[in-house]
C-alpha cells in the first residue's frame, strides 16, 4: 500500500483522533511509544493496523516474503522445568525420550542436502553440560559443514554454563568454536515477572534471557526473540516485552527476527484458558511490526498457526514464514496444533506465499537471498 493510499485510509475511515495521531506518526517514520502501542492494540482496527503494518514491511523488503530449508533436531523432553504452559516436557506428555549424541549426528547426516540450516533445542537434561553440547555441536560441523547451527535457547544456555562452572562469555566462546552461528529465540516467554512467576516459576528470569542475548551479540553470535501470547498477560505486559526488545536492538543490532508464539492449550496445566482468536493472533503480528521498528523481520511460525493462518499473516506484517522443517519439531503438535506433522513441500510453500501476492525468495540464516521464485 502507498503513502498516499494509506493517508486516504486515515482521513476517511478513522474517527478515533487518537489513533489517527499515532498512525501519522507511523507513516512519517517516527517511532511509537508505549502508551502509543498499548492504544493501538486496544482500539486500532484491524484492517488499519494491518495496512499499517504492511507499510512498514513493503518499505524494509518490497513483496518479498522469506523462507529457509531448515529441519529441527530435539535432542530430548526430559526437563529440569516444568513450565505450566508446556505440552512437551515429559512432565506433560507422560513418556519421556533422549537421542544419544551419535543418533543426532546420524539425523544431521541424513538431511537432504537442500538444508541450510539445523535448528537444535528441547528440554533442559539435568545430566548434560557444556561439554556435551559442545561436542554434539563439534561432530554436526564435521559431518555437515555447509549447515547453519541455530542451537540452544537462552534457557539451555543457563543451565548448561551454570553446571559446568563457566561464565557466560567463557560458555558462549566455546560454543562458537566449537560451531554455534546463531541462538533460537525460545525461553522468553513474557518478561513481566509477575506474570512468569505463574507461567514458569522457576526458569531464569527475564533479565537473564536479555544479558544472554546481549552477550551473545556482542561475540558475533545473532539470536532471534520470541514472546509467548495470548495466555493470562495483558496489552501492557506484551508491550513492555517489545519495549525491552526494542531497546536491547537498539544496543546490539544482534537480533534476525522477532517470532510471536501463541499459546496453544492442549495437553498442559494452563489447558483451562482458551486460546485467542485468530483477529487477536494478526493484530499481535501488526502491533509487533509497528512497535519493533529496528528488527528487520517478522516471522510466522506456520506449524504454531497453521498454513493458511499464516498466509494470512503475510498481510499483517510479516515477511518470514520459516521454512520447511520436515516434520521434525513436535512442541507444537504437542500442544495442540493443527498440523499434526508439521511438513510442507516447497512447491506448497512457494503456492502459499505467492498466493498471498508476495514473490517468494529462498533465503539463507543471514536472510542473504539465494533465490527468487
Ligand atoms: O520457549 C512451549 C513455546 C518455545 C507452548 O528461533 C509454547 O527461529 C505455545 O522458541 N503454546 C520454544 N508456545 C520454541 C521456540 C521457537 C520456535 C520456532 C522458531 C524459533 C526460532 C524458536 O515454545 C518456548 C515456549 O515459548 N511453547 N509450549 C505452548 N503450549
Ligand atoms: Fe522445559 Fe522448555 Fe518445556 Fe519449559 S518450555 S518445561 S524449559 S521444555
Amino acid at each position: 500500500m502507498q503513502i498516499e493510499e494509506i493517508e486516504i485510509l486515515i482521513t476517511k475511515s478513522v474517527a478515533d483522533a487518537g489513533i489517527k495521531a499515532i498512525s501519522e506518526k507511523i507513516i512519517a517514520g517516527q517511532r511509537i511509544n508505549q502508551q502509543e502501542g498499548i492504544y493501538l492494540f486496544e482500539y486500532g482496527e484491524l484492517a488499519l493496523l494491518g495496512s499499517l503494518a504492511n507499510f512498514i514491511k513493503e518499505k524494509k523488503h518490497g513483496k518479498m516474503a522469506f523462507f529457509i530449508h531448515n529441519f529441527h533436531i530435539e535432542p530430548t523432553n526430559i526437563c529440569i522445568y516444568n513450565c505450566r504452559f508446556c505440552s512437551y516436557s515429559h512432565h506433560q506428555s507422560g513418556t519421556s525420550w533422549e537421542f544419544e549424541q551419535k543418533e543426532m549426528v546420524e539425523k544431521a547426516v541424513a538431511a537432504p542436502a537442500e538444508m541450510k540450516e539445523l535448528h537444535i533445542t528441547g528440554g533442559v537434561h539435568p545430566k548434560h553440560g557444556l561439554d556435551y553440547y559442545a561436542g554434539l555441536l563439534k561432530m554436526i560441523r564435521e559431518a555437515r559443514p555447509e549447515l547453519h547451527l541455530k542451537a540452544y535457547s537462552a534457557i539451555e544456555l543457563d543451565f548448561m554454563f551454570e553446571k559446568s562452572g563457566v561464565t557466560l562469555e567463557e560458555g558462549l566462546k566455546i560454543l562458537k568454536e566449537n560451531g554455534l552461528d546463531s541462538i533460537p529465540g525460545g525461553g522468553a516467554e513474557i518478561f513481566d515477572e509477575e506474570v512468569r512467576k505463574q507461567i514458569c516459576d522457576d526458569k531464569a528470569f527475564g533479565n537473564r534471557w536479555l544479558e544472554i542475548h546481549e552477550t551473545a551479540h556482542k561475540l558475533g553470535i545473532g539470536s532471534n526473540a520470541t514472546m509467548l501470547y495470548g495466555h493470562i498477560e495483558n496489552y501492557s505486559h506484551r508491550i513492555d516485552h517489545l519495549e525491552l526488545l526494542r531497546q536491547l536492538q537498539d544496543r546490539t543490532g544482534g537480533f534476525n527476527t522477532f517470532i510471536p508464539l501463541k499459546f496453544k492449550n492442549k495437553n498442559n496445566e494452563m489447558s483451562y484458558l482458551p486460546e485467542v482468536s485468530s483477529i487477536e493472533d494478526m493484530k499481535n503480528y501488526a502491533v509487533s511490526r509497528i512497535y519493533l521498528d529496528n528488527f528487520p523481520h517478522l516471522k510466522a511460525y506456520w506449524p504454531m498457526i497453521g498454513q493458511q493462518m499464516s498466509q494470512l499473516a503475510l498481510s499483517f506484517g510479516v515477511d518470514d514464514l520459516d521454512g520447511t522443517i520436515n516434520n521434525s519439531t513436535q512442541i507444537y503438535s504437542l500442544a495442540g496444533a493443527d498440523d499434526k506433522n508439521p511438513a510442507i513441500s516447497l512447491d506448497g510453500l512457494i503456492k502459499l506465499i505467492r498466493d498471498a501476492g508476495c514473490t517468494p525468495a529462498e533465503r539463507d540464516s543471514w536472510y542473504n537471498v539465494l533465490k527468487e521464485f
